[in-house]
């Protein structure tokens, strides 16, 4: 198979601070677009360097601690990007959190990162700025996804220019919190440097298109609050002085009007499978389309394959973590090898992966052992845990992913399922013990399991299996219900099933590869709960 050598992936600029290099490979035309909204809205490549300015400014006039937190939980705008960026362009600490998350949740992630700055939208101001208030917070701004906030109102006040923060490649740019095994959720601290040399490696490894040599235009259709759409997408784009097509929320039916005008489009598999359902999806709408990026969640083989056969592109299928940002890819260029489904690809260039037994020995290739990386790409530790954070490094200093797989003979990585008990639902990581935590704590439940199970558009989704205290009388509706008031969204379990009793082994523990099988296809039958509950009552 073709071998290609890379150097070291370098910026060209002397700041470390990863806005520096961004900003340099704008295009020098900076009157062009650099974002297009689906509303219409055409931002310029000077639109971006005067807003992040004043945004920096602003920012700056706080007079905030170096490695500030800024946390951040709005709607996905591109004033959202600008916070994003302004705030690397002043060498703040980015913080973004999920939409999704309720009161419970975000006070944990306030307490947990004391930030100095927290944003929010506007019709969220009075629950989240009572929680930033009471834990020392000092200012709160609000941004809504139609241009309007006091964020905005402020920094219109500011000059449109700006330096770019002094910041070394080891100073944090932003934390991406991820939850814990315990049920704690971990903030990953990443530098600039993580960052900067993970996109300059994407930009060689995916071959993006120089605006000299015709350009690239990303579809943007992913939320802006995690590692695949915060990161890979629009570092991306802009190391590449590329422009995006700015959708608001994944809808099938604006990717496909976009794409005929687009080149790059990345999405979690749920995104493939969703637009799979499409009649549009043609080989005439992909027909400038170049390449296709899945990753964040396992790809059905038949995904690929059905991608295949309807467009004639090989979906480049890429894995990674927010501790890590990407670490292998499937290849992009002819030259590079083939891309093969059901495979994440091989390390990236400067990552080192290996495949380990359960005595840290390496397995022989083919065989199956937990993935460990090491590489510039790796994060510095989780905020605030440096125990934890001792635990999942070796002595050696890779970094235990928690994830299980085989390397074959060609240096080809496939995934093969986690020894951390998560589920990935949409892309969406849920942690049992978190859920469990919750259901738990509903009166009159005794304990509980929550196991991942297939679904043909989350990939897997969350089923809860219930125990209730004797002579309790709980059905599984009110206890989604509970959970739902209390808990994000996609955490929420899909099924709930209220049971007698929880299988366990000789040693006590719950099998929950037994829950797995029962409650694969099982339909929730209402019947059937009253009887176990009776039974159980009984
Ligand atoms: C929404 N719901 C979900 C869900 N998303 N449930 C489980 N899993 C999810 N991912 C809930 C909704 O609240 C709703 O519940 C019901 O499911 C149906 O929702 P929907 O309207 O179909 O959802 P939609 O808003 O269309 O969102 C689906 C989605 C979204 C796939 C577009 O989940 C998404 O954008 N996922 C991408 C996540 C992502 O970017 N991950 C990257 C992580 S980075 P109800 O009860 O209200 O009906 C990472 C590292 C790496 O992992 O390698 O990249
Ligand atoms: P997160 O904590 O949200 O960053 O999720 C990271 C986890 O997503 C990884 O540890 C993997 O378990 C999973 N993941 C990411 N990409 C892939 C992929 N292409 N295939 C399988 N799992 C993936």
């Amino acid at each position: 198979m073709a071998k290609t050598t890379y150097s070291p992936a370098k910026s060209a600029v002397a700041n470390d601070n990863l806005f520096a290099t961004l900003s340099a490979a704008f295009p020098k035309d900076c009157t062009a677009c650099a974002v297009e909204t689906e509303t219409g809205l055409e931002y310029s490549w000077q639109d971006l360097l005067d807003a992040t300015a004043m945004v920096a400014n602003l920012l700056e006039s706080l007079d905030l601690e170096p490695g500030a937190r800024i946390a951040v939980q709005v709607d996905k705008s591109v004033e959202a990007l600008i916070l994003y960026l302004a705030t690397l362009r002043a060498g703040l600490v980015y913080l973004p959190l999920n939409t999704a998350y309720q009161s419970a949740e975000m006070a944990y992630f306030i307490e947990d990162a004391r930030p100095a700055v927290v944003v929010c939208s506007g019709s969220n101001f009075g629950w989240i700025s009572k929680l930033a208030f009471q834990t020392g917070t000092a200012h709160v701004f609000t941004l809504n996804d139609d241009r309007t906030g006091s964020l905005l109102d402020r920094a219109a006040h500011f000059p449109r220019t700006h330096g770019v923060a002094d910041r070394s490649a080891d100073d944090l740019a932003a934390i991406i919190y991820t939850s814990g095994t315990t049920g704690r959720s971990k903030g990953a601290m990443l530098t600039h440097g993580n960052l900067l040399s993970n996109a300059l490696v994407l930009q060689k490894y995916w071959a993006w298109r120089s605006p000299a040599q015709g350009g690239d235009v990303l579809i943007h259709a992913l939320p802006i609050f995690h590692v695949h759409g915060l990161f890979v997408a629009i570092h991306g784009a802009l190391i590449n002085g590329s422009k995006m097509i700015w959708l608001a929320k994944f809808d099938p039916k604006a990717v496909l009007q976009a794409m005929p005008r687009a080149t790059v489009f990345m999405g979690v598999p749920t995104l493939y499978v969703r637009l799979l359902t499409e009649p549009g999806l043609t080989p005439e709408v992909v027909r400038n389309m170049r390449l296709f990026v899945s990753g964040s969640a396992p790809m059905l083989i038949e995904t690929f394959t059905d991608w295949r056969q309807r467009t004639g592109h090989a979906i480049l299928e890429r894995y990674g973590m927010s501790e890590t940002v990407m670490l292998t890819s499937n290849p992009c260029r002819p030259k590079d090898g083939k891309r093969i489904g059901g495979t994440v690809g091989r390390p990236l260039p400067g990552v080192q992966l290996r495949v380990q037994d359960e005595n840290a020995k390496s397995v022989p290739v083919g065989e199956i052992g937990g993935i460990e990386v090491k590489g510039p790409n790796v994060f510095k530790g989780y905020w605030n845990m440096p125990d934890k954070t001792a635990q999942e490094f070796t002595a050696d200093g890779f970094f235990k992913t928690g994830d299980v797989g085989r390397i074959d003979g060609n240096g080809y990585v496939t995934i093969v399922g986690r020894s951390k008990d998560l589920i990935i639902s949409g892309g969406y990581n849920v942690y049992p013990a978190e859920i469990e935590g919750y259901i738990n704590a509903i009166s009159g439940v005794a304990e509980s399991a929550l196991v991942g199970v297939p679904d043909a558009d989350f990939g897997e989704v969350g089923v809860a299996v219930v125990v209730t205290k004797p002579g309790v009388l709980l059905d599984a509706a009110a206890i989604i219900a509970q959970l739902k008031a209390t808990l994000a969204n996609f955490k929420v379990p899909k099924r709930c099933y209220v049971v007698a009793e929880l299988p366990r082994n000789a040693m006590g523990k719950v099998q929950k590869n037994l829950l797995r099988t029962e409650y694969h296809w099982r339909p929730v039958n209402a019947a059937r709960f009253r009887q176990e509950t009776n039974n159980h009552a009984g």
